[in-house]
């Protein structure tokens, strides 16, 4: 009889905040020991002195999710957590949408019909929150907190789903006194209806005209007027795939002042720009999400507040569209840019993209893609430390990253349902090669080893939104000109 299930040995072991050589044991589903580990396990892989990660949390994902305009996702919760285990993520944490008509109760059951049959790796869930009746704030979200669902998402704009600024106190309210996180989606709904109706009128319709709808100043306007509303309740908030210069100062400042203001960015406001929406015909759709990609020097904002500790969690918002009339384009080649679905895949190549453009550029160290890609994710929405870290007791989730393997991207080697990725042709450094969930190697060679519904619902604590984040040391601040510094 092996001591354990499972034993990792000759690993490069990084937390975030620690980095040493050594073993990890794995008993039932857990880390039992770390560091020296004495006996056998039953199963032993040699890690050959590759980097051992805790594995990642994907905290914005869309999976299985109509959008406001009705279009189905093109991922269930068997391909969305599929594509998701072979990028190096073990916990994903979708929506749970309400649309307008829907009790939250109804919602909720209608998700886990969906993913409990289908999910190889665990999984949390947000809300929706589109229409703040009596109801939903009097009894709905009052139970569901108490049951695991801590954090929900509201919009500012899109005219299916967008809550006024009073139904976000009220729903900010709420948050505060039970503790909840409210995630914002934060862009101005009047200024992109009436650049897109005035852009329309004039015969600007190709997809390229998203990206001047949804102007920089509508998302700075909305941030501004979020942090305002969270201020004046005093209740925590978190702005989701942030991607302007001004909207992420804003955050900077309120930080600044005490405010508990949390922020996401995205791959895409690192890798694209609005000049890849600029295609021929509508194929720019492909590259069509909210708010859309920017320019370079909003790239280098990004990049300096994941760099600087302004960004808590780097996401993928996998939005998983297909390129024809049952997702982004519903009118086919006649489909005007405000009629495109909205949003990128990404639940696969978010860690790569960040490990290769940050990583080893030495824009981030490994400490600081650890809490972006994973640890922060986990504190902020309750699930820390069983998940989010290498620790003895916490759930058995890493990724070994073999840190030289070259890969570019093909769609056709991803394992998401999309049929196109905005990053093909991309080469990168760096790889999560073999991926362990509850210290089953679900992801090794290349090949999948999980069963359909082997992953498990977690309930989410409420985040203590007191609890320190992992933020950039003062040593990762002073480089925030880049250049971190080598880890080993
Ligand atoms: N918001 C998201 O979070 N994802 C896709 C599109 C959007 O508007
Ligand atoms: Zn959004
Ligand atoms: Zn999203």
């Amino acid at each position: 009889m092996s001591d354990y299930d499972l034993v990792i040995r000759n690993a490069r072991i990084v937390t975030e905040d620690r980095a040493f050589d050594g073993a990890i044991g794995i008993k039932d589903g857990k880390i039992a020991a770390l560091g020296t580990v004495e006996g056998d396990g039953a199963r032993e892989i040699d890690a050959g002195g590759k980097f051992v990660l805790p594995g990642g949390i994907d905290s914005h994902v869309h999976v299985e999710q109509k959008s406001g305009m009705g279009v189905m996702c093109a991922d269930d919760f068997h391909s969305g957590t599929v594509s998701a285990a072979f990028g190096g993520t073990t916990t994903i944490i979708p929506f749970a949408a309400q649309h307008r008509g829907m009790s939250l109760r109804q919602v909720v059951n209608d998700y886990h019909a969906c993913a409990t049959p289908k999910a190889v790796i665990d999984y949390a869930f947000h809300l929706i929150v589109t229409n703040p009746s009596p109801q939903a704030l009097g009894q709905e979200l009052p139970a569901l907190i108490r049951e695991g669902y801590t954090s929900f998402k509201i919009y500012m704009t899109y005219d299916a789903m967008k809550v006024s600024d009073y139904q976000m106190l009220d729903i900010l309210a709420l948050a505060r006194r039970d503790g909840a996180l409210v995630m914002v989606h934060a862009e101005n709904h009047d200024m992109i209806a009436w650049l897109a109706h005035h852009l329309v009128e004039q015969g600007h319709v190709a997809p390229k005209f998203h990206a001047i709808a949804h102007a920089r100043v509508a998302e700075a306007e909305a941030t501004n007027r979020a942090v305002s509303l969270a201020r004046l309740v005093d209740a925590p908030m978190l702005l989701v795939h942030m991607s302007e210069i001004e909207a992420i100062e804003t955050v900077r400042q309120a930080r600044a002042k005490g405010l508990k203001i949390f922020a996401e960015t995205c791959p895409q406001y690192i890798t694209l720009t609005a000049d890849d929406l600029d295609k021929p015909g509508v194929e720019g759709a492909m590259w069509c999400c909210s708010p859309p990609p920017r320019d370079a020097a909003g790239q280098e904002a990004v990049w300096a507040g994941l760099s600087d500790g302004t960004f808590d969690v780097f996401s993928s918002d996998h939005a998983p569209y297909q390129f024809n009339a049952g997702g982004k384009i519903p009118k086919g080649d006649k489909t005007t840019f405000k009629e495109m679905a909205n949003g990128l895949p990404g639940v696969e190549l978010r860690l790569p993209l960040l490990f290769s453009e940050g990583v080893q550029t030495g824009r981030i160290d490994l400490h600081r893609f650890v809490q972006l890609s994973s640890t922060n994710h986990a504190k902020l929405y309750g699930l820390y430390p069983r998940k989010g870290t290498i620790a003895v007791g916490s759930d058995a989730d890493l990724a070994i990253w073999d840190d030289k393997k070259d890969v570019t991207v093909r769609w056709a080697d991803l394992h998401d349902n999309v049929g196109y990725s905005p990053y093909e042709g991309r080469r990168l450094t760096g790889w999560p090669v073999t991926v362990i969930s509850r210290g089953r190697v679900v992801v090794e060679n290349g090949t999948l080893n999980a069963e359909k519904g082997s992953g498990q619902f977690l309930k989410c604590d409420t985040p203590d939104a007191s609890r320190p984040l992992g933020r950039a040391t003062p040593e990762m601040t002073k480089m925030a000109g880049f250049g971190a510094r080598p880890l080993f």
